[in-house]
Formats: structure tokens, C-alpha cells, sequence
């Protein structure tokens, strides 16, 4: 198993979220790159550093005004006198203006975030970068013949769409990866995301396009984050129609009812007959997350692992969610155990 993984991820780091309704230490933090790695160490995997590339790759997937937001959001909070962590405390929601991007600071952290639970500190850029590089390089690996690769991205990805940020997600790295294997030549990759969250990002950035195809298993909108996108009748529109699907499951769903679905979504991904396969891979459908409600157990991963794995396809694998920290090493290595 190819693994790519960069250091600099811990540089984000420090933020509070607001998470239903209460200011909380943020529950995406570095430990849990360190217990994933751990648990690589265990398996007997070499971990690799990510090839380096230009910040104009970023554009194949993000406006580029919302990245030039991005990278220098933190220095000019800095020259407004502020320092700690970065958070917006309005939007612009119905009624209001998105035609146009505001000037100040703080006026256009709100306008490219879309929730207050995705702090900004100084090494954020840094650190997202470096996700990015490492979904790339997995990429990159797999159009070289390998059949499958596995980025250690933190941040995640899968909320970030093509201008904005959210859900812990900055640049969406499982969108870079399949951007990156369309332009390496392959005509047809499918992104299948496991996460406990609905990848609005990765729907939003592939929304009308006929080439990628889009499918996710997770908590019902209704009631779970993202909450305003990952409904059963959203399927794309343009050339995009009916490349795009959802399946949202209630709280409380074990894996007799998951593998159902995911046997469904599975048979999707056949029908589109992908060249390639990105997973955003969230473990956060384990029943100990503290922050979701499904309740699959350490058993059920191998399981979930074995059953991607047997589509056959060269396949890049994302780090996605995940916060049970003491069991987010073991839970991954179980997926990935399955590619090796
Ligand atoms: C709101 C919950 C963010 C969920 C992030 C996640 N603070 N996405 O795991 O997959
Ligand atoms: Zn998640």
C-alpha cells in the first residue's frame, strides 16, 4: 500500500468550533493523524512524502479568487492587529448579496464560509496545502500503474466546493484526485464517499459534469451536517444529470442496513464502468464517533474495505472524518488493508 502523508498537517491546529449551538475545542486535531499513522507503523506500511506542486493546480477545482482568500486570509487578519484562530459570524443568506465579494476581511470570511465550525490559523494554508499534495501524489501514483493509493490528508476535504470552505474542509482533496486522473487521460472516474457527512463539496465542484460521477452514503441531511444538501433526488444537472447520487441513512444505522446501501451504490459505480475510483474515506460511521450516529463496529471495516476493493479499479483513497481518536488508526488500516 502506497502512503502519503505530510507533517505539515499539524500546523493547523489551536481552533475552536461552534458545534451545535456550543464553542468547542475542534474535533478535527492532529492526534488523529497520529494514531493513523501509528496504526500504519503497525501494519508494516512505509509512509511517503508528497510530491510538491504549483498552487495553480488548485484551480482545476476552486475559483481562484477563493484560493487567493485562502492563502493569504491569515496575514491579513494579522495586519488587523488579531491573532488566534479565524472564525466568521455571518453569511450571506436568502435575500442577501453573493453577486459581489466584499472588501473587508471579515465580510469575506463569511462569504466564502458556510458555517462557523472551520477556524483558520496560521499554518492552515500550510496544512491544507499539503492535504492536497498528498491526494495529488496518490493520484499521480495510480496513473502510473499503481492499483491503489492512500492519502493521509488532514484537513479533510469533501465540504470544501469550488469557493468555499466548511465542515473542517478547506480544498477538497478527493476532487483534486479525480480531477487529476481526468486529466491524466482517464475518461470516466467515479468518486464513492463513505463519510458520515454528506461530500457537498465534491457534489457541488462535479455537479454538471457527465465525466465524474458522484456517490455518497451518509447521515440524513435532516438532521446531520451538512444539513442543506445530500438528498436522494439530487442528480446532477446538464451533462452532469443522473451522475450524481445520494443516500441518506437515519441515525442509528448498523451494518446490516449500510451494506444493503452500499450494495447499491456500489452497483452504481459499476454502471458508470469508471477507468478509476477516488474514496473520500471518512471513518466516522463508527458507532463510537462522537460526533455521528451511525453504528457500524471495528468488524465492519474490513468488510467495507473488502467489498470496495472488489470493483477491481485502481483506486485512490482519501482520509476523510473520523474522531474517535483511540480507534480512528485501526478502523482505517482495516479499509486499507483490504487495497494491499
Ligand atoms: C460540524 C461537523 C463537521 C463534520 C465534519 C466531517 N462541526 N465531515 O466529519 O465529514
Ligand atoms: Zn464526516
Amino acid at each position: 500500500m502506497k502512503i502519503f502523508h505530510s507533517p505539515l498537517h499539524a500546523l493547523h491546529d489551536g481552533g475552536m468550533e461552534l458545534h451545535r449551538g456550543a464553542l468547542v475545542p475542534s474535533y478535527e486535531k492532529p492526534s488523529r493523524v497520529d494514531h493513523i499513522l501509528a496504526s500504519i507503523a503497525r501494519a508494516g506500511w512505509a509512509v511517503e512524502a508528497p510530491l510538491a506542486y504549483d498552487d495553480a493546480v488548485f484551480a482545476s477545482v476552486h475559483d481562484a479568487d477563493y484560493v487567493a482568500f485562502l492563502r493569504g486570509a491569515y496575514e491579513e487578519w494579522r495586519g488587523e492587529g488579531r491573532d488566534g484562530f479565524m472564525l466568521p459570524g455571518a453569511f450571506p443568506a436568502r435575500g442577501m448579496r453573493r453577486d459581489r465579494v466584499p472588501a473587508g476581511l471579515h465580510a469575506r470570511l463569511g462569504y466564502y464560509a458556510f458555517d462557523a465550525g472551520s477556524p483558520i490559523v496560521e499554518g492552515t494554508w500550510q496544512a491544507a496545502r499539503a492535504a492536497a499534495h498528498c491526494a495529488l501524489t496518490a493520484a499521480d501514483l495510480v496513473v502510473a500503474g499503481e492499483r491503489s493509493a492512500y492519502a493521509l490528508c488532514r484537513p479533510p476535504g469533501h465540504h470544501a466546493g469550488r469557493g468555499m470552505f466548511g465542515g473542517y474542509c478547506f480544498l477538497n482533496n478527493a476532487a483534486l484526485a479525480a480531477q487529476r486522473l481526468r486529466d491524466a487521460g482517464l475518461e470516466r472516474v467515479a468518486v464513492l464517499d463513505v463519510d458520515y457527512h454528506h461530500g457537498n463539496g465534491t457534489q457541488d465542484i462535479f455537479w454538471e459534469r457527465g465525466d465524474v460521477l458522484f456517490v455518497s452514503i451518509h447521515g440524513d441531511p435532516n438532521t446531520e451536517y451538512p444539513f442543506y444538501l445530500g438528498h436522494a433526488d439530487e442528480r446532477g444537472a446538464g451533462a452532469g444529470e443522473g451522475c450524481n447520487h445520494n443516500f441518506p441513512l437515519p441515525r442509528g444505522t448498523d451494518w446490516a442496513a449500510y451494506s444493503a446501501t452500499l450494495e447499491t451504490a456500489l452497483e452504481r459505480v459499476v454502471d458508470f464502468a469508471p477507468q478509476a475510483l477516488v474514496v473520500s474515506l471518512g471513518v466516522d460511521i463508527f458507532e463510537g464517533d462522537p460526533i455521528s450516529q451511525f453504528r457500524l463496529v471495528a468488524a465492519d471495516f474490513p468488510r467495507l474495505g473488502a467489498r470496495i476493493a472488489a470493483l477491481g479499479l485502481p483506486t485512490v483513497l482519501v482520509q476523510e472524518g473520523g474522531y474517535a481518536v483511540a480507534e480512528i488508526g485501526e478502523n482505517v488500516v482495516s479499509v486499507l488493508a483490504a487495497f494491499d
